[in-house]
């Protein structure tokens, strides 16, 4: 009898390690060392404990810890990979040989969960001759949990796996490609990164770069598009932060009176000056751009004093600046004064010209402006040289692709191939490049179209952006980050709904998850129409009136007062509103919010650069025939706005395009500390992120449905003893095939639910699946058959109390 009833816990532990050890690997999707068992076993408890999704991250957050104790850095979790900052060079993880293992792997995801298994299966799907899908892979997480470096590998992975094998000719062509578009990453990093509180090296923009492959499945080219850089940076940082890293690399030239700066920066200049030759910028366009970068540090070191009288323009209290800045910028001195320290605004019937003096905040703003607008005029072009040095010929993207996968085409074009320095100067290359016009659209998108019938699927898109971020202190850059991340969100919350829609499927389970209510409730308050956040901002910006935060907080708070995802705005001391995101609660500030999202550009600024001699800068600004008046246009005539905001959303809405007509796979970065250290995990801070990442809230959505996963075997094993309930079951249980088995526990339930004293009259019974392989329970399922089962193992040992009593 006692071993009956007591089958599975006394007939083996190991055995019930073993089942364990398969459902943990389910959970993980890959091997979980033996040694690592214990941990884990303390974690996902062999009582398979009920567990609230607050438990249940905290569970996923005890297996990352195991792993990362044991320098096991990736983790599967559904549809997702979690990847942990290792924080410490682990070479052997990324090299070319351990790249090829899993590209020859007849099943990369029996090996070791690695990025290299989404790359590589992102490449097979892409590959299907049958159906080509494109790709693509969407690295999030905060600042400093390893997006970049993660893009950086999986773009390494694909120049090894995709290059071309074939004539000399060809490989020679596709080394070239694959080294530019590896090229790309140090020029963006020195113009687009800069050391910050939490990164060293932290992308200050976003960024999804488009990897294009040939009929032979060769990698032949890139399309990258860029989102927000954050321009301010080059004005202002935190006392803790840094600027830009090419200005400090700038530092180690000479002849352009800068300060020198350490040694060490001089290897960094050396990479960066390597690379933009590779790409085609060869080295008197260098020299220009180092110029102008130059210009712009004499210009930061400009300061007014206040003149006393309001009729008199402030004065400059250190000529040498600005003479510096404009012999630099190749600009003329007295106009570039001019301009930081007097408006121009034109006002009355006759449109009359105004001269007025700015204040001494005012010549900083319009200084800051004049410095912010040809850094990011510089990034866009740069942008647009790397696009146009990097992508495929466009005749190659006119691939046919039959309508069942069939190729005819003709062979790529060498157009364009040609090496760096061989077409003379870059800026008259540029010049006649059809994505050179920077005006009004810095640079066109370059998003190749989701699949259309005529066009060569890309390999993957790599969507490297700014995580969830939530500080003291939100504005524009936030909202506009969060935003985004709550695209992505819902995004990824319905990608991840149809693979769990799949995955039933596949077992012969029906199972809708329409009544999932995913975040589009906070999307409507920040985006939705006709009120939202954003058309709130947007029309203080149109208005054009004087505003002040209270009184934008006043109006967010009363337009959208039904919102579930306003949160309530109690006891700040400054005017702000509270947005309820996916990943938490997030205060933003309404004061200069207005202001940020309008980016005035004062006109008077455009029309001096337009001045410039510097051929760089005359690229950058050309001079523009059509335009009449130069001045600044009173209110009432003022042109509508195209607000930070419109163009954000507008490139999101792009991005979410293509991004809805590929396979999406998901790679979620974790940073293990926020020192920076290696082998230091911090539970709060990880289980912060876990949830930040969205990864509970997936949890929270399976919940919606079957979240727990039983293989019929362990199922059985567990809850063999419960057929005490149900004596007419199957007699002969050695006999009983396990499907039998499985459903005579089943036939249990209702015994159980009538025995549960909470039950009311009548109530729907236990939700419970048998699928063909599985068996799929709610949390509520799984705590009536845990009860019943502790029960059946308390009578048994009151009879063997009793039996031993009789004995005695
Ligand atoms: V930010 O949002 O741009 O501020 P990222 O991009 O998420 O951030 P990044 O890739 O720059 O972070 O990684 C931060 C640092 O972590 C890198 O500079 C490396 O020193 C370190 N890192 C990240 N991933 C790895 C890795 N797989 N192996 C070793 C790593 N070091
Ligand atoms: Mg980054």
């Amino acid at each position: 009898m006692l071993q009956q009833v007591n089958g599975h816990s006394s007939g083996s532990d190991a055995q019930g390690r073993e089942s364990l050890r398969e459902d943990l690997q389910e959970f993980l999707g890959g091997e979980v060392p033996l040694h690592q068992l214990d941990d884990l076993t303390k974690v996902n408890p062999v009582t398979l404990e009920t567990e609230s999704a607050k438990g249940t991250s905290a569970s996923v957050l005890r297996c990352l810890q195991a792993r990362y104790t044991a320098d096991t850095f990736y983790t599967n979790a559904g549809c997702t990979l979690v990847a942990l900052n290792p924080f410490k060079p682990v070479p052997q993880l990324y090299s070319p040989e351990l790249m090829r293992e899993y590209h020859a792997a007849p099943q990369p995801q029996k090996l070791k969960p690695h990025i290299f298994t989404v790359g590589e299966q992102t490449y097979r799907n892409v590959r299907s001759l049958i159906e080509p899908v494109n790709q693509s892979i969407v690295v999030s997480g905060e600042s400093g949990a390893g997006k970049t470096w993660t893009s950086r590998c999986l773009m390494k992975f694909y120049a090894v796996v995709a290059a071309s094998p074939t004539s000399w000719e060809s490989h020679k062509i596709a080394e070239r490609i694959e080294q530019r578009i590896l090229n790309s990453n140090p020029v963006m990093e020195a113009f687009g990164n800069a050391c910050t509180l939490r990164n060293n090296n932290s992308s200050r923009f976003g960024k999804f770069i488009q990897l294009q492959l040939n009929r032979d499945h060769q990698m032949t080219g890139a399309a990258i598009q860029t989102y927000l850089l954050e321009k301010t940076r080059v004005a202002c940082q935190d006392s803790t932060e840094r600027n830009f890293h090419i200005f400090y690399q700038v530092c180690t030239r000479r002849g352009l009176q800068l300060p020198r700066c350490r040694a060490e920066m001089e290897d960094c200049f050396e990479v960066t000056r390597e690379a933009m030759l590779h790409l085609g910028i060869d080295a008197p366009t260098q020299n220009n751009i180092f110029q102008a970068l130059a210009g712009l540090l004499h210009l930061g070191n400009i300061r007014f004093a206040d003149s006393g009288d309001e009729a008199q323009p402030c004065r400059p209290m250190d000529d040498g600046a600005v003479r510096t800045s404009a012999l630099l910028l190749r600009l003329p001195e007295d106009p570039l004064l001019e301009t930081l320290r007097i408006r121009t605004i034109r006002a009355g019937r006759q449109q009359q010209v105004f001269r007025k003096p700015c204040s001494q905040a005012e010549c900083d703003t319009r200084r800051d402006c004049l410095a912010k607008l040809v850094y990011a005029r510089l990034f866009d072009w740069l942008v647009s040289v790397i696009n146009s040095s990097v992508c495929a010929d466009p005749a190659s993207w006119t691939t046919f692709i039959g309508s069942r996968g069939s190729l005819s085409r003709s062979p790529p074009s060498e157009k364009g191939q040609e090496g760096p320095g061989r077409r003379g100067s870059t800026l008259g290359l540029l010049r006649a490049d059809p994505f050179s016009s920077l005006h009004p659209s810095p640079h066109p998108p370059r998003l190749l179209p989701a699949l259309a019938p005529q066009v060569l699927p890309f390999l993957a898109g790599l969507l490297d952006v700014y995580g969830f971020e939530s500080f003291p202190h939100n504005s524009l850059e936030q909202l506009c980050i969060n935003y985004a991340n709550e695209k992505l969100q819902q995004h990824f919350v319905a990608h991840y709904l149809r693979a769990q829609q799949e995955e039933y499927a596949v077992e012969g389970l029906e199972w809708s998850f329409v009544n999932y209510q995913d975040n589009q409730t906070c999307l409507d308050l920040i985006e939705g129409s006709p009120i939202s956040i954003c058309s709130l901002i947007n029309e203080e910006c149109r208005l054009n009136r004087p505003s002040s935060a209270a009184q934008l907080q006043t109006r967010i708070e009363s337009a959208l007062a039904g919102s579930p995802c306003l949160g309530h705005n109690k006891l700040s001391p400054e005017p702000s509103f509270i947005v309820l995101h996916y990943a938490g609660s997030v205060r933003y500030h309404t004061a200069g919010l207005v202001e940020k999202n309008k980016d005035p550009i004062p006109p008077e600024l455009t029309r001096l650069l337009q001045q410039s001699q510097d051929p760089l800068l005359k690229v950058l600004f050309p001079a523009d025939p059509e335009e009449k008046s130069q001045e600044e246009p009173s209110g009432q005539s003022r042109a509508p706005v195209l607000t930070v905001v419109s163009k954000f959303k507008a490139s999101l809405e792009q991005l979410l395009q293509v991004l809805q007509a590929t396979t999406p796979h998901y790679i979620r970065c974790i940073k293990p500390n926020s020192q920076g250290r290696a082998q230091a995990l911090h539970r709060e801070e990880v289980l912060n992120q876990l949830e930040a990442c969205g990864l509970v809230e997936t949890i929270h959505i399976s919940a919606a449905g079957f979240p727990i996963r039983v293989s019929h075997r362990t199922f059985v094993e567990r809850y063999a003893s419960l057929r005490r309930l149900h004596p007419q079951g199957s007699p002969h249980a050695e006999q009983a095939t396990l499907r039998a088995l499985l459903q005579d526990i089943l036939h249990t339930l209702p015994a159980l639910e009538a025995a549960t004293p909470a039950a009311p009259a009548g109530a729907t019974p236990a939700p419970v699946h048998c699928g063909r392989t599985k068996v799929f329970m709610t949390d509520a399922t799984l705590e009536l058959l845990e009860r019943g089962r502790a029960q059946v193992l308390e009578q048994c040992a009151r009879c063997i109390q009793a039996g031993w009593r009789r004995h005695r």
